[in-house]
C-alpha cells in the first residue's frame, strides 16, 4: 500500500514538473526550412557520389536561380546506377527520422531520376528512397549496401522535364509515404505511394539525382525542408496537451513500439514526458 502511494506521489510530482516545464516553454517550432539557397551557399550539406567513370562536377548553388543543382556526366553506361547526392546530418535527435522531408525538384533532362532519402546510412549505402524513376513511376524503395533490395511500393506518374514539382517523403515509425505534385497545384490529400519499412529506424536525410544511362544528368532542388511528425500527439487529436502527458505516465516502463515511447528508445520514462511537454501546443 505504501509502495503504491509512493508511486502515485512520484507521478504527481512528475506531472507538476512537466506542467512547470510547459509554462516555461513555448510550443516547439517543428517545421524548419533547412535551405532555400537564397544565401548562395550550401553550407551544412555533405556531398557524395557513386559510379564508374563519373565526372563529378556534381553539386553547386546556381547563383542566378538560387537553387541547388546536382549534376554529373557518367562516361560508362550503367548499371550500376550513377548517383550524385547531398545530405544533412540532422539526426542527433532521433525524432528527426520521423517526419516529412520535402523539396521542390526539377528534372533537367530525360536521363535524370531523383530520390529523397530518409533514414540513410551513407557508410553502408542503406536507407529508404522516395522518388521518381525512368519507368515513369513514383517509388518508395529500400536500399542496402548500394543495392535496391525492394521496391516497396510504386504508382505510375508522368513527370515532365523542366517542370517544377513538390515532393514530400514521410516516415512515421514503420509507415512510409510519398506525395508529389506540380508547383501551383494542391497537395494531394492522400499519399500516392505508401509502404511499410521496419528495417531502418533513423539516419540522415538526403537528396540525390541518378541515372542508369551514360551521359549527362541533372536535377535541381530548392526550399529543402524537414518537419517533425507530431510524435508527442499520442491521442492523435492534433494537439499536444495534458491528455498526452497522462498517456505517457500510464505507460511508464518498457514498451516496444508503443506510441507513448515518443523518443523511440524502447522505454517510456521521464524523457518521453519531457519531450511531450516540450511540444505542448498544436501540432504543425
Ligand atoms: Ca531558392
Ligand atoms: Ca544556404
Ligand atoms: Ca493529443
Ligand atoms: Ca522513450
Amino acid at each position: 500500500m505504501e509502495r503504491i502511494h509512493e508511486k502515485h506521489r512520484s507521478i504527481v510530482a512528475l506531472i507538476g514538473l512537466a506542467a512547470a516545464g510547459a509554462l516555461a516553454l513555448s510550443a516547439s517550432a517543428s517545421g524548419q526550412l533547412l535551405d532555400d539557397f537564397e544565401d548562395g551557399n550550401d553550407d551544412g550539406w555533405y556531398r557524395f557520389y557513386y559510379g564508374d567513370g563519373i565526372e563529378p562536377g556534381w553539386a553547386v548553388v546556381d547563383a542566378n536561380t538560387k537553387v541547388y543543382r546536382l549534376w554529373a556526366t557518367d562516361t560508362e553506361p550503367s548499371p550500376p546506377l550513377t548517383r550524385v547526392g547531398s545530405y544533412l546530418e540532422i539526426t542527433e535527435d532521433p525524432s528527426f527520422s520521423n517526419g516529412h522531408w520535402w523539396t521542390t525538384v526539377v528534372r533537367e533532362n530525360e536521363n535524370t531520376d531523383f530520390f529523397l532519402v530518409m533514414r540513410g546510412d551513407l557508410a553502408t549505402l542503406s536507407g529508404y528512397g522516395y522518388g521518381w524513376s525512368w519507368e515513369d513511376e513514383l517509388n518508395i524503395i529500400r536500399v542496402a549496401y548500394g543495392e535496391v533490395q525492394a521496391v516497396l511500393a510504386s504508382t505510375p506518374f508522368d513527370m515532365e522535364v523542366g517542370e517544377e514539382y513538390i515532393v514530400e517523403a514521410g516516415a512515421l515509425r514503420d509507415h512510409l509515404e510519398l506525395r508529389m505534385w506540380p508547383v501551383g497545384e494542391d497537395r494531394p490529400d492522400l499519399p500516392q505511394v505508401e509502404a511499410t519499412g521496419p528495417e531502418f529506424a533513423s539516419g540522415v536525410n538526403a537528396v540525390l539525382a541518378r541515372s542508369n544511362h551514360a551521359g549527362y544528368f541533372s536535377a535541381t532542388f530548392d526550399n529543402v525542408s524537414f518537419s517533425d511528425v507530431c510524435m508527442s500527439d499520442i491521442t492523435g487529436d492534433g494537439t499536444v496537451n495534458v491528455k498526452d502527458l497522462l498517456r505517457v505516465v500510464h505507460a511508464f516502463g518498457s514498451c516496444d513500439d508503443c506510441p507513448e515511447d515518443v523518443n523511440l528508445d524502447g522505454l517510456v520514462d521521464v524523457d518521453d514526458l519531457l519531450e511531450v511537454v516540450h511540444n505542448f501546443g498544436p501540432c504543425p
